[in-house]
């Protein structure tokens, strides 16, 4: 079988939250401030999408086409437009010894599939054990956010755009208690991988929280060493 997983030199950093938590905003601050301090490349992606084949399951994600299918479908989905975006452009990136900072990756399939949705975690893992492989992130930064607060930034940005709620943002406040729930476990159960950031202040204090505990926990990175701390 072919290797789909070349050696890996770049560093692997994931945000995940719930909605409106502040992913997007904070990943592309964190990428500024690391191509400023180490002079390399760092790429900004998100799941679902990242690829252009990825992106257009995206679309029929957010646009609800899944939902009738349960969260066992949609969770190969969500997998499927993982593999191509792992294949064309995290793994690529890696290997090259590029920084890559991803908004989303497994943590929101078990959080969102998983525990709020109900699918069986032993399916959740086993779709990722053949999916991800080794490709796991080396930092997960969880942006937490009381769901009420994420919901309105999302829906005040919504309007701004004319848009409505997504396939996920239309779930039941409950749905989304659930999820804030799921993450804080996901990061009691992986404290060397992931580090929880107070999302609700503004947007400079947690880009402060964030780098912090990028030095903390990656100063090779930081210090423009390339790879692990
Ligand atoms: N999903 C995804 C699954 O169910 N399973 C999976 O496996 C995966 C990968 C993706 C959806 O797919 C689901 C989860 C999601 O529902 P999405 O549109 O990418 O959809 O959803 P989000 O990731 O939630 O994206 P959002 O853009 O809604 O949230 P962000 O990225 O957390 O927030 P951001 O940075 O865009 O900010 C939202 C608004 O708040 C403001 C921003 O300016 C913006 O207007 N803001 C702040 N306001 C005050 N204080 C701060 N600190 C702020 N930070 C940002």
């Amino acid at each position: 079988m072919q290797d789909r997983e070349p050696p890996r030199r770049g560093v692997f950093i994931t945000l995940e939250g719930g909605e409106g938590a502040g992913k997007s905003t904070q990943a592309a601050r964190l990428a500024a401030t690391l191509r400023a301090r180490t002079g390399r490349p760092v790429t900004v992606t998100r799941e679902p999408g990242g690829s252009p084949r990825a992106e257009e399951i995206r679309a029929a994600l957010l646009a609800g086409a899944a939902k009738p299918y349960g969260p066992f479908a949609e969770a190969l989905l969500f997998s499927a437009a993982r593999l191509d975006h792992l294949d064309r452009l995290i793994r690529p990136a890696l290997a090259r010894g590029e920084g890559v900072i991803c908004d989303r990756f497994i943590d929101s399939t078990r959080a969102y599939q998983g525990a709020a949705g109900g699918l069986d975690p032993a399916v959740v893992a086993a779709l990722e054990r053949v999916v991800v492989g080794r490709t796991r992130p080396d930092l997960t930064l969880i942006l937490d956010l009381a769901p009420e607060a994420g919901l309105a930034r999302a829906a005040a940005r919504g309007e701004a755009a004319g848009q409505g709620a997504d396939r996920f943002e239309a779930e039941a406040l409950g749905f989304h208690a659930r999820l804030r729930g799921a993450f804080l476990e996901i990061a009691m159960a992986e404290p060397g991988r992931c580090a929880v950031i107070d999302a609700s202040a503004g947007p400079d204090a947690v880009a402060a929280a964030i780098l912090a505990q990028v030095e903390a926990r990656l100063p090779a990175l930081v210090r423009g060493e390339g790879s692990h701390g």
